[in-house]
């Protein structure tokens, strides 16, 4: 008897609307079964090189965007088979990011600076084509008031107020429209409201059939 394959789960968003926060209760919900996994994945060779960029005070970092942008992309690939064999075994899987923040992240810093090219959308997003689809993807979605009360906002290189405002406009403009699968979630309610709906959504998802690979994402 063959075993059911396990869910891949999305949860993507703004910063601070508690992705890593619902990412655990969702994880702990779902049981031993279920494997989290967050991007980017600092603890591999090129999570290391990400998070220095991330880290880093510098400005000058709009010349490498490009090779970063690949970097971000690849840190995903390095994860492709262990997320599709941990689904194959019967495993849910549930994502903190993945390639919208990709997208949406690297469009914005390509057009903070007037002294470079801006990226395309339709460059962006291929080096993500071929990646897992999610099965059920979370978008949380919070309030600018709500997110610069929150803990921590401000310590890292994109988090910026009007860099944060592009970033909220494109994620808007590309997140999938009519798709079953996607659910936009207000961010700004309570961890407990919030860990409710996803849980619920996702223990009502249907069993998933074969693996969905991204062909396009914009
Ligand atoms: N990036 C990129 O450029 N390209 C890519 O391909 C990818 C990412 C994948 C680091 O990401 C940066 O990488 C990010 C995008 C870029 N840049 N920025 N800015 P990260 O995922 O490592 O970032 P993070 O450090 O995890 O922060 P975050 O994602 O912004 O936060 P969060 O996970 O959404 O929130 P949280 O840590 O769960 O919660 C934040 C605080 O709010 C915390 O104190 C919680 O207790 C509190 N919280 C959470 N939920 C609630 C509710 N409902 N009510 C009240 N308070 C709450
Ligand atoms: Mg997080």
């Amino acid at each position: 008897m063959s075993i059911n394959r396990g869910k891949l789960i999305l949860i993507e968003g703004l910063d601070r609307s508690g992705k890593s926060t619902q990412c655990d209760c969702l994880t702990a919900k779902l049981g031993a079964n279920t494997v989290l996994v967050k991007f980017p994945d600092r603890t591999t060779p090129i999570g290391h090189q990400i998070n220095a960029y991330l880290t880093s005070a510098s400005d000058a970092k709009n010349d490498s965007l490009e090779s970063m942008h690949l970097l971000f992309s690849a840190n995903r690939w390095e994860l492709a088979s262990t997320i599709k064999a941990h689904l194959t075994a019967g495993r849910d899987v549930v994502l903190d990011r993945y390639v919208y923040s990709g997208i949406a992240y690297s469009y914005v810093a390509s057009r903070a600076s007037s002294t470079r090219q801006p990226l395309s959308l339709d460059w962006l997003q291929v080096p993500d084509l071929g990646l897992l689809k999610p099965d059920v993807f979370f978008f949380l979605n919070v309030s600018e008031e709500e997110q610069v009360r929150r803990a921590g906002f401000g310590e890292e290189l994109y988090e910026k107020r009007e860099f944060q405002r592009s970033v909220a406009d494109i994620f808007h403009k590309i997140l999938p429209k009519g798709d079953e699968t996607f659910h936009l979630i207000d961010a700004d309610k309570s961890l407990d409201e919030i860990s409710s709906v996803i849980y619920e959504t996702v223990a009502a998802a249907p069993q998933p059939g074969d693996f969905q690979y991204y062909i396009k994402i914009v």
